[in-house]
């Protein structure tokens, strides 16, 4: 506020500014990242774009992205704790039966909040809103996997990303060049 507009305000009197008060305009770093896979059904399926959609709209960040055809050592790998599961070999055969998209994302909390994002393991019982509540219909197609725990997703990431395909980068304002 100027300081005739506070004068008139107070009726004239002067009045002494309201002290300085700095925000600092560095936002805390974050550093938690998660293992995002669009799984061979949602590729397949053309919904990629949806996906990565719904994290840019969240306000996450993409830090890496990569299409592959995943080997059996790496799903072996990855799904290691399933391994004595009945349905563990058509998981290894759905999981190779296509390309994968694997991203790992950045951002406050995205662990937890992309698994709220994808919804339940179960897509029947996956919520409305959710990824695997609005694309798909069954358990053993749900086209997307979500680290469950930060200790996992460091882990994940590091099976399925060499640290040199993971960019850091900062948020830069561009507002100047989107102006109308
Ligand atoms: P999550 O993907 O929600 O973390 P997990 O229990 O870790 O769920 O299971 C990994 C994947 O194994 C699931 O996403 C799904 O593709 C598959 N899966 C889990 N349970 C079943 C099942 O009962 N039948 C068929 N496939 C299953
Ligand atoms: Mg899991």
């Amino acid at each position: 506020m100027s300081v005739i507009l506070r004068r008139l305000l107070s009726g004239g009197r002067a009045v002494r500014p309201a002290p300085c008060v700095r925000y600092s305009s560095a936002a805390p770093e974050i550093h938690e990242r998660t293992l995002i896979a669009v799984k061979p059904d949602g590729v397949q399926r053309r919904m990629v774009g949806e996906i990565i959609k719904r994290f840019e709209q969240r306000g996450f960040k993409l830090v890496g992205i990569k299409i592959l055809q995943a080997s059996e050592g790496i799903l072996g790998k990855h799904y290691h704790d399933l391994q004595k599961k009945p349905f563990y070999p058509a998981l290894i055969r759905y999981m190779a039966s296509g390309p994968v998209v694997a991203m790992v994302w950045e951002g406050h909390n995205v662990v937890r909040s992309s698994r709220l994002m994808v919804g339940e393991t179960d897509s029947s019982q996956a919520k409305p809103g959710t990824v695997r509540g609005d694309l798909s219909v069954h358990i053993s197609r749900n086209i997307i996997h979500a680290s469950d725990s930060v200790d996992v997703a460091e882990k994940e990431i590091g099976l399925w990303f060499h640290s040199a395909e993971l960019i850091t980068w900062e948020t830069n304002d561009h507002s100047d060049l989107y102006q109308v």
